[in-house]
């Protein structure tokens, strides 16, 4: 019998979820052995829509498509999963400023968070939706009563390795596959500190390759950290076939045992490494071990500029986490 693996996704009507559901069922992320039920959590005004992504994914006949379960209830959804894509919530409207963003989508976190405990032994959490390290903090605190270890929770940041790559390859004019070891660190925001001090282009520091430190040190960093933002000014709409990518690379790379030499980065708790609060919710170099267990890489140089960048990006969540105080447990 073929191996299955049951898979939450929240906001599965939203555009993130019309990207990421077709490709989670097409066997492209667990590969062709694996059997896939999924579980798509929706508010309820969103159900009717939902339905109707049913309706393609089954017109897809995906061979190893197993199930389609809808919900607008958190508890069901959870059951049983042994990932929770964690997408949903609620969007920054017009005027809205970051610290109403993180109130008005926290206790959708404290609630997720809560029915985790439903979830199969082995879940491992992925938080998309915005502001996603201190989403993903109030989950992770949340789950704890449930029984769910916070080694399991992770804040998409791999979206910003992506796009950091993909403008490293360019200005080097190679292919983005020889651009490796790219980290992001802290929040995903515009605070995020890419790092190209320690990445490495066909094995070779990324510096010695480029060449222009300057650049390296003001526009890449500035590109990356406000691709986001672009993308909606070009598109009318916020990144979502790149954010649906990066949520499924991030789901493989944790699926697998890292190369040796490689890590990618991903939001996880802090145990101090490299003098970042412990218990914060932030973006390190990371292993994966293949079975949902982790290491944050150490030993890696920080110049003078990267720790500047860091702490910036430190004291932001800290003041995001300040702002939902009362939400943790
Ligand atoms: P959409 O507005 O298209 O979809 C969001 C969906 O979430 C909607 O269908 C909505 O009904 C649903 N939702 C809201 N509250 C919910 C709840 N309590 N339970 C279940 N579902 C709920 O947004 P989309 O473009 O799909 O983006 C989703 C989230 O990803 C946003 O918060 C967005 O800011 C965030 N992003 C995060 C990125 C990252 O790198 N971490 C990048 C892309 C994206 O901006």
């Amino acid at each position: 019998m073929p191996r299955s693996v049951k898979v939450a996704v929240t906001g599965a009507a939203g555009q993130i979820g019309y990207a990421l559901l077709p490709r989670l069922a097409s066997g492209s992320v667990f590969g062709p052995e694996v059997q896939v039920s999924l579980s798509l959590l929706e508010v309820t005004p969103a159900l009717a829509a939902l339905e109707g992504v049913v309706m393609e994914l089954d017109d897809c006949a995906f061979p190893l498509l197993k199930s389609i379960e809808i919900t607008d209830d958190p508890n069901k959804a959870f059951d049983g999963v042994n990932w929770g894509l964690l997408v949903g919530s609620k969007p920054r409207s017009k005027g809205m400023e970051r610290g109403d963003l993180i109130r008005e989508n926290g206790p959708i976190f404290v609630g997720q968070g809560n029915a985790l405990a439903n979830a199969a032994s082995d879940v491992q959490v992925l938080v998309v939706g915005n502001p996603a390290n201190t989403n993903c903090l109030i989950a992770m605190q949340n789950a704890k009563a449930g029984g769910v270890p916070s080694n399991r929770f992770h804040a998409m940041t791999r979206l910003d390795q992506n796009r950091a790559q993909a403008q490293l390859a360019k200005k080097a004019g190679v292919p983005v596959a020889q651009v490796t070891n790219m980290v992001i660190w802290g929040n995903h925001s515009a605070t995020q500190y890419p790092d190209a001090e320690n990445a490495k282009i066909n094995g070779r520091d990324v510096p010695d390759v480029i060449g222009h430190i300057s650049w390296l040190q003001d526009d890449f960093i500035k590109v990356v950290q406000q691709r986001g933002a672009e993308v909606i000014s070009a598109r009318g709409l916020s990144s979502a076939a790149s954010a649906a990518n990066a949520a499924l690379d991030h789901v493989v790379s944790m699926e697998s045992i890292t190369a040796e030499g490689d890590f990618f980065s991903s939001g996880v708790i802090s145990d101090g490494s490299y003098g970042i609060e412990e218990g914060l919710i932030f973006s390190f170099p990371i292993r994966s071990y293949g079975n949902g267990d982790w290491e944050i890489v150490q030993g890696l140089d920080l110049s003078a500029f990267a720790k500047e960048k860091i702490s910036a990006t430190e004291i932001e969540l800290q003041e995001e986490r300040s702002v939902i105080a009362d939400l943790l447990k």
